[in-house]
């Protein structure tokens, strides 16, 4: 079906708009990522079995300082899946979305990171299975993960152009198969997004499945800390902090970051952010208020066609 102008209906043809179609025309000007949520979790079940995580008692739904905000919660766990949360915001303006997958440290996987921001008229899309250990360098990591899977990549790159520069650090959280853009919203795009985001997890869920348990004692404590520093960078630097304390105050904003968004970060390892990040100390010894040491880089996608790193 081909979506609708609302101000292209002729106001005398109003009265002829059963509650379908209404419906269908809302849809047209506000996307719902619940939806997303729904569709991923509908597709997990199909596989795996999940239980509730402990999480979800205390997360579910949630009421912005403006009373119409609403924050929705999910979160749920597996016998390999540490925790496969979700939330998803929307007011009258914005919707958000947050959908993120971590492993229990003896599974090697990637982390699913989908992060997706719409206003009045503009997109900010992060879609990627994160790597948990560094690739620029780890090129057996990325023959194991990442090169037999690029075509879904490829297949969504023309409607998904590069968003442009970002935040330098953010870039060695990325993996080749990242999809970082910027769009202005439109039914199609929006039905692209939620077709890419499925395949992203579809690829994700399968590595899951796939995934041995590693035996080795060193190695699960690699793959511990290195999710450990990425959720420790995260809860303190993640560009979505700012819009989450306006929208439920910065004691409510900090508590989610760290126990629901990136619960883990008080309990998969003891390292400080400055342990991690030694550029971000101050001199009194407090880490920096900035987000960025680097500032923006990267005006172009820094990954060759293979998924080769050129910088
Ligand atoms: C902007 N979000 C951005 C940007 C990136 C991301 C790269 C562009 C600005 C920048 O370069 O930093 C996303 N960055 C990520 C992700 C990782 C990363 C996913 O490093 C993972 C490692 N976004 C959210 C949530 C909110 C949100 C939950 O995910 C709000 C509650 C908002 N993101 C948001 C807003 C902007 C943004 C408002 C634009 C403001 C800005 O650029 O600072």
């Amino acid at each position: 079906s081909t979506p609708v102008l609302i101000s292209a209906i002729p106001k005398k043809t109003n009265f002829m708009l059963t509650r379908r179609s209404k419906r269908f025309l809302f849809k047209v000007s506000a996307v719902s990522y619940k939806e997303f949520a729904e569709s991923a979790l509908e597709e997990t079940r199909k596989r795996i079995v999940l239980e509730p995580s402990p999480l979800q008692k205390r997360y579910s739904s949630m009421t912005g300082l403006d009373g119409k905000t609403e924050l929705q919660m999910l979160a749920f766990k597996s016998s390999k899946i540490r925790l496969l949360r979700s939330m998803a915001i929307e007011n009258e303006t914005m919707q958000v979305f947050d959908f993120a997958g971590f492993m229990e440290p003896e599974y090697d996987v990637p982390i699913f990171c989908a992060n997706f921001f719409t206003s009045a008229n503009t997109n900010i899309v992060v879609l990627d299975l994160n790597p948990l250990h560094q690739l620029t360098d780890q090129t057996d990591y990325q023959g194991k993960y990442y090169n037999n899977i690029m075509s879904i990549y490829h297949k969504y790159a023309e409607t998904f152009p590069w968003g442009g520069k970002l935040t330098g650090e953010s870039l060695k959280f990325f993996s080749p198969l990242v999809m970082w853009t910027r769009f202005s919203s439109s039914q199609e795009k929006h039905e692209a997004l939620f077709s890419a985001f499925v395949e992203y997890y579809q690829a994700w869920l399968e590595m899951t499945i796939q995934v041995r348990e590693e035996m080795e004692p060193s190695q699960v404590r690699a793959n511990r800390e290195a999710q450990h520093k990425y959720l420790t960078w995260r809860a303190q630097k993640d560009p979505g902090h700012g819009l989450l304390k306006r929208l439920v105050g910065e004691v409510k904003a900090k508590e989610l970051l760290r126990d629901f968004l990136f619960s883990g970060v008080d309990e998969l390892g003891t390292k400080t952010f400055i342990d991690y990040f030694p550029e971000y100390q101050t001199e009194d010894g407090t880490v920096s208020d900035k987000r960025s040491i680097i500032g923006k880089s990267y005006e172009t996608r820094p990954w060759d066609l293979t998924g080769q790193f050129i910088g």
